[in-house]
């Protein structure tokens, strides 16, 4: 189960992913260090997260293969979905500002909640443990 509070631990490339996401240095320094905590809970098909970091606290209700619109801490605005596949959430969001895709995925690895981004080649990882 994704359900509970994961606070970020470590971060892979995710500093390559926000430079071509179009994120200035002094933002990509901050957001390198966002503490960001995300808590998840899920039943059946729908979701409740609230996120929380440096920049901002956020409560985002969605349902699984529903679109809904969300805005990133540095104001970009997407809209898309998250897809279970087994064990592996999906996500495809599509930024309003240039159509171009951002995908990113769940899953749960050796009881750490591992986030993968994929945006215009770049991939990154923002690796979580248990609260
Ligand atoms: C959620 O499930 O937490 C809300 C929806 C997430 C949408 C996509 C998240 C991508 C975040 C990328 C951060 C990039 C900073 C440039």
């Amino acid at each position: 189960t994704f359900n509970g509070t994961w606070k970020v631990d470590r971060n892979d490339n995710y500093d390559k992913f926000m430079e071509q996401m179009g994120i200035n240095i002094m933002k990509r320094k901050l957001a390198e260090h966002d503490n960001l905590k995300v808590t998840i809970e899920q039943s059946g098909d729908k979701f409740h997260i609230k996120e929380s970091s440096t920049f901002r606290t956020k409560d985002i209700d969605f349902t699984l293969g529903v679109q809904f619109d969300y805005s990133l801490a540095d104001g970009t605005e997407v809209s898309g979905m998250w897809e279970l596949e087994g064990d592996l959430l999906k996500g495809k969001f599509t930024r309003k500002d240039n159509s171009k895709v951002l995908t990113t995925t769940r899953a749960l690895v050796g009881g750490e909640l591992v986030q993968s981004y994929n945006y215009e080649g770049v991939d990154a990882k923002r690796v979580f443990k248990k609260q």
